[in-house]
């Protein structure tokens, strides 16, 4: 990769650079040394045994045939089939896990604040917390919010353990889907349950045919969308406030070069909500201006990050390559991190400069990292604690300082909520504007583009490219995590993106609703809020009567972590037509990719697709979208048309 482009962004272009000079070894020197296996890369690989590793790769350059096909086995006797699958299930399971033990967690300190035993935090958004209980049958009565927020709080806990029956929330999904995960019988009875099948199932000799094992990589990942992931996102909206719009901005060049900089890093708020908090402190401010920093200055990275923009516009100093390049500057007193998505290499990086790397979860320790534990019981003096650390390290910045002079403006926080909110005209909230404005062919369809980044292609490029594309189809985009990060630094989380970036049909809706073409939903957990924007697109009427009917695709071009993929399991096994880009983990069998790509429509109307050309993932997301319209009989109102100011007005 050394000849090839590494990133779009001239920030991270200009830190790169910076860290050849001062000789920190980074993410991007690593990809270029460090080669994928070409084994594990396609699925082919079963290190399950002692037997093992078997490998089983497909013959390179010629077509199998049946014979060789036969003879691809491990020890064992385990067929490629079988390998290919077990390792899916196994990523399915892990990204489950990791979202969630955040919904946990979530769940926990919800409990301890309904409890009164976490002072610092309180109940911010009544409202939804009494809808959300309504929805539970949790009885509400006269009973003070703290009385329900508790019952709310161990109600969702029990869904972690849960042996028998369904989770919860899979009810809220529309009523033919919540059929075709009966027939399937795919439907998570309780979330860790099923990622304790998971590993239970591709232990050796269990589970041995791939069709079985993919419909528990189903199941598994459900469990994440309609379990873990949306029990993060209701209860970190009621405990921190349900996001609504916010201006805000990303890059490096938010961090600022005469005041204290800390980085929170990782994936679960508590902390992070409450360093904001306590950063406002005049003792705190004031024991900065001590050190010789003009003030505190927050700034956020990874999916953390997107937590705190989402509610309270605190800025973001760049995606999940750029967090080691952040520490490059020189100018970063600590970076505070909790769990998932933080490199390891990031510390070594932090050893070239004066960095505090400070690990704040039991979970996630670093070899060379401070620990110092968050305590949700006593959340301020945890916070003060690490914001006494990093100002006591501003004077020891050393002379590498260059902050990249790059930042680009953004509006975030459309919640499933707020855009039912923003599109709702002028009675009530509703998502009829936006199936009216796909039904008359001004917008064509919605796209999810979503996830990581990966240091084995150019960083942001396939996003933005993507995006741009979609945009320029009249695709509204809704966009969380990395992904969101990457349109957003070059300024398509704007409204002005519309009329620049946009189709005139997307861009007149944008410009009479005030919103920019692209939405930023929140964090990796928050891609439940897709599912449930896409429920209540079903639900206002007219496309269709199941998810897999709405003109929608979802993507996640540039994705590496075990969670993308639980992510688009659960969007395939919730109707969604989802495209990935990079690599594909199970090119190894053709017969369960074959699975994966086709079969997997007929039984649950969604399907996985793998493209890593933007351009033509853009086209097959643009001709599932079509296919849809198409099926709903709405394909014919696509006319070409220009808007005066009157028919914009009708818009809304
Ligand atoms: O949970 S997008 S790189 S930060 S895994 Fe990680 Fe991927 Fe970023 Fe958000 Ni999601």
């Amino acid at each position: 990769m050394a000849d090839k482009v590494k990133s779009i962004d001239q920030a991270t272009i200009e830190m790169i650079e910076k860290a050849a000079e001062d000789g920190a070894s980074i993410v991007f020197e690593r990809a270029v040394t460090t080669r994928p296996c070409p084994i594990g890369d396609e699925g082919s690989c079963c290190s399950i045994c002692a037997m093992g590793p078997c490998r089983v790769p497909l013959p390179k350059g010629k077509e199998e045939t049946e014979e060789e096909h036969r003879k691809r086995k491990g020890v064992c006797g385990a067929t490629a089939e079988t390998i290919a699958a077990r390792n899916f299930v196994r990523m399915c399971a892990a990204g489950t896990a990791s979202h969630g033990d955040h919904g946990r967690e979530v769940a926990k300190v919800f409990l301890e604040v309904a409890r009164g035993e976490a002072p610092g935090f309180e109940i911010k958004d009544e409202q939804k917390l009494l809808q959300l209980a309504l929805d539970m049958g949790i009885e509400i009565g006269d009973r003070s919010n703290s009385e329900i927020a508790v019952d709310l709080g161990e109600t969702l806990s029990k869904e972690f353990g849960k042996q028998e029956g369904e989770l919860l929330f899979l009810k809220r999904a529309p009523i033919k889907r919540q059929e075709i995960w009966q027939q399937m019988d795919v439907a998570p009875r309780g979330i860790d349950r099923e990622v304790s099948e998971a590993l239970h199932r591709t232990h050796m000799g269990t589970d041995q045919d791939y069709h079985s094992l993919l419909r528990h990589a189903v199941r598994v990942s459900l469990a994440d969308g309609w379990g873990g992931s949306m029990i993060a996102t209701e209860l970190q909206d009621i405990l921190f406030g349900t996001p609504s719009p916010v201006a805000s901005e990303i890059n490096l060049g938010v961090l600022k070069e005469d005041e204290v900089n800390i980085i929170i890093h990782g994936h679960e708020p508590y902390l992070a909500e409450i360093l904001a908090v306590v950063a406002q402190e005049p003792d705190i401010q004031k024991y900065a201006l001590s050190k010789g920093a003009k003030g505190i200055n927050l700034a956020g990275m990874c999916c953390t990050a997107n937590e705190v923009l989402m509610r309270h516009g605190v800025p973001i100093a760049g995606n999940f390559l750029q967090q080691e390049l952040a520490i490059v500057t020189g100018a970063v007193e600590a970076m505070v991190v909790d769990v998932q998505c933080i490199m390891q290499g990031m510390a070594e990086v932090a050893s070239c400069y004066h960095t505090k790397v400070i690990t704040t979860d039991p979970r996630a320790h670093i070899e060379g990292a401070t620990h110092m534990e968050f305590d949700s019981r006593n959340a301020a003096e945890s916070a003060r604690k690490v914001l006494r650390a990093a100002i006591d390290n501003f004077p020891n910045r050393g002379k590498k300082v260059r902050i990249p002079q790059y930042k680009n403006n953004l509006i975030a926080g459309f919640s499933h909520e707020t855009i039912n909110y923003l599109l709702g005209g002028t009675f009530r909230s509703s998502y009829k504007p936006l199936n009216d404005n796909i039904i008359n062919g001004r917008i064509r369809g919605v796209a999810g583009v979503v996830g990581c980044n990966n240091a084995r292609i150019a960083h942001d490029d396939i996003h933005v490219t993507l995006v741009k594309e979609l945009i320029k189809n009249d695709v509204l985009v809704l966009q969380t995590g990395c992904a969101a990060m990457a349109c957003a630094k070059v300024g398509l989380m704007t409204p002005e993106a519309a009329s620049q970036y946009a189709g005139e049909g997307l861009a007149s809706v944008c410009e009479a609703v005030g919103i920019p073409p692209v939405l930023h939903m929140g964090a990796c957990v928050d891609n439940s809020r897709i599912l449930m924007a896409a429920t209540a697109m079903v639900k206002d009427g007219g496309l269709g009567d199941d998810i897999s009917d709405l003109p929608v695709a979802g993507a996640a071009p540039e994705w590496m972590s075990e969670k993308a993929i639980a992510i688009g399991q659960y969007c395939v096994g919730s109707g969604l037509y989802t495209v990935f880009g990079v690599e594909w983990p199970t090119i190894g069998s053709k017969a369960v990719t074959r699975y994966l790509f086709k079969e997997m429509e007929e039984m649950y109307g969604g399907m996985w697709d793998f493209e890593p050309d933007p351009i033509k993932m853009a086209k097959l997301m643009i001709d599932h979208i079509d296919k849809k319209r198409k099926a709903l009989g709405i394909d014919k109102a696509r006319e070409r048309v220009l808007f005066d100011m009157a028919m914009r007005r009708e818009l809304i």
